[in-house]
């Protein structure tokens, strides 16, 4: 137990509060995991799996109206309106501590009281952060033993610093009409009841390292950021870094763990993990941006997890991972889901628990948002930096979003301000990592509009400014879509390993020596310069991923000012001025 007394004090409240039977610290040692995957087990909430083919893996099936984040009860509760943005629900702080304080009144009896202190990032990087997490639940204690870092010296350091978030999670009864998400950024506080969903229950990912920690970037002159980060090594043993924001669910944990096409592999090629998710970025003492990333595992999409999408991920996955929503297979206590292979289980359980034929269902018997949470350490290709106090640094940071049609391949901001531009235009299709209807294109903002704590205006002003002070030293940004289809909905780039193709190709525009096209949007490849060798796939279809079509331009400039306009003035001058110079090139 800390001997924090601001600590002591806020979990004496809480407690009075909850009032659980029964209040335990966790420390994260074996032996009280232990402790807790046996009351686990024993209560259901934890399933056992075959301990020869996957030790130390568990399976949890959750709620059936508790499968993924609940953005429409999500709120930034802040004093003044504004400050949350249109990007936000908002509520004033005063209205929804009075609202929430009596749902958590109570709301542990014949409950035990967790108190999970944890470290976003390493546990001896400047760039970390505390947290703590009380929490009702066995499942979220075990989720953040894995995704965050929770130990001793984690305790040791929450003695000697008031600066932590406090995060108040209860499941409660999951009952959906009284589920509500709320993050207080002016208290530091994070308050989430009556769900158990990674995204909304484990306080350490989006509630903190993105939208508390957005804010307190701001203030501080960092950035927390929704981006995987790799290194690249090339045939020489050089290994440059870079970050990459796409919108949940469109293959930031394959690209993070990309494996190179036997081509780049017997040249020598390797790419390094740092990261799947959050990237936490800031200016070096060598003027050059640097990122950590602030988790401790992955909380992964499962469905389309095989040996050719993403052997790492399944290597990962063998063992310590906790599944969630997946197919239970009786005859040997192991998982199948959707995409793993082309033999499902007869005897399976679906993730709402039913029986499920996998030769003749008909419905899916994974959930297309089921998940693993599993520690970073056992992925095959953990970057050796992993744990580097002072992260990696950066040479590119690449957009991208799931366009059928608009976006191209790739293109390249013509400095780092327009790629603040590029990656506030983003839009992308929602997946299943959302509640409500997936398919629907919408503005995702650097891939941050369901994470920014803050007004986005506000943000984008704070890229900005970050450009004028890395000033030579600024990344180059780029914009990619793996995700063109051609006329009959079928993907014409074949993604995965082959995206080794087009990260070469902005390494190489980092440096100084290739040439490019200068197109309306920025600068695109010549075709000539993306390596096609061994790929499946003709030079004209590679011309067509990497056409801009004017007339679609020309309505997404017309739905970007509309969008731009839900921020009013509030939006720097230079993304309107470079709006219409866009539109103008267009003509
Ligand atoms: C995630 C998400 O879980 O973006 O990473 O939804
Ligand atoms: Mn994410």
């Amino acid at each position: 137990m800390t001997q924090n007394f601001k600590v002591k004090e806020w979990v004496n409240w809480a407690q009075d509060l909850c009032k659980p039977d029964k209040m335990v610290w966790i420390d994260g040692s074996a032996a009280q995991l232990d402790t807790l995957r046996a009351e686990a087990l024993a209560d259901g909430e934890l399933i056992a799996l075959n301990a020869d083919k996957l030790p130390g893996c568990y399976l949890h099936r959750s709620a059936q109206n508790d499968v993924a984040r609940s953005e429409d009860k999500t709120f930034i509760c802040t004093t003044h309106e504004a400050d949350a943005g249109p990007n936000n629900n908002w509520k004033s702080p005063k209205e929804m501590y009075e609202k929430l304080t009596p749902l958590f009144d109570g709301a542990m009896r014949g409950r035990t009281m967790y108190v999970v202190p944890f470290c976003m990032g390493p546990v001896d990087s400047p760039f970390a952060k505390l947290g703590v997490e009380i929490t009702d639940s066995i499942y979220v204690v075990l989720n953040m033993a894995i995704m965050t870092r929770v130990s001793p010296d984690v305790v040791a350091l929450l003695d000697k610093t008031d600066d932590f978030v406090k995060g108040l999670h209860a499941k409660a009864d999951l009952d959906i009409d009284k589920r509500f998400i709320c993050h207080f950024p002016e208290d530091n506080a994070i308050w989430s009841i009556n769900s158990g969903y990674g995204g909304n229950a484990l306080l350490g990912k989006k509630c903190f390292a993105l939208r508390i920690a957005s804010y307190q970037a701001k203030q501080e002159g960092w950035m927390a950021e929704h981006m995987l980060i790799i290194g690249i090594q090339n045939p020489a043993g050089e290994v440059k870094y870079v970050c990459a924001a796409f919108p949940s669910a469109c293959g930031k944990t394959n690209l993070a763990m990309l494996i190179p096409p036997e081509i780049y592999a017997n040249k020598g090629y390797k790419v390094w993990c740092v990261g799947d998710d959050i990237a936490w970025l800031r200016i070096g003492k060598d003027g050059r941006l640097w990122a950590i990333n602030p988790e401790n595992g992955f909380f992964g999409v499962v469905p389309g997890t095989n040996a050719k999408t993403n052997p790492n991920a399944l290597e990962t996955i063998r063992k310590d991972t906790i599944f969630t929503n997946v197919v239970y297979n009786e005859d040997d206590a192991t998982l199948w889901w959707e995409g793993l292979d082309k033999n499902p289980p007869e005897n399976g359980i679906d993730w709402k628990g039913n029986k499920w034929n996998g030769k003749t269902s008909t419905e899916k018997g994974a959930h297309p948002n089921s998940r693993f949470t599993t520690p970073a350490a056992n992925c095959p290709v953990i970057s050796p930096e992993f744990e580097a106090p002072h992260g990696v640094p950066i040479s590119a940071i690449i957009f991208g979003g799931r366009r059928a049609k608009t976006a191209p391949l790739v293109y390249q901001a013509r400095d780092f301000a327009h790629g603040v531009f590029v990656g506030s235009i983003m839009a992308s299709e929602t997946t299943a990592a959302q509640t409500g209807a997936v398919g629907v294109t919408r503005p995702d903002s650097m891939a941050m509009k369901p994470f920014c704590g803050y007004n986005m205006a506000d943000y984008f002003a704070h890229w900005l400014e970050m450009g004028e002070k890395l000033g030579d030293n600024a990344p180059e940004i780029f914009n990619v879509n793996w995700f063109r289809t051609d006329d009959d909905g079928n993907f014409i780039w074949p993604g995965f390993g082959e995206n080794l193709r087009v990260l070469e190709w902005i390494l190489a525009r980092c440096g100084d020596d290739m040439p490019a096209q200068v197109t309306p949007i920025g600068y695109l490849p010549r075709p000539a310069d993306i390596n096609m060798e061994d790929l499946d796939l003709t030079m004209d279809r590679l011309q067509e991923i990497l056409s801009i079509d004017k007339d679609l331009w020309q309505a997404e400039v017309a739905s970007i000012k509309e969008y731009y306009q839900s921020f009013g003035h509030r939006l720097p001058e230079y993304l309107h001025n470079e709006l219409s110079n866009l539109e103008e090139r267009l003509k």
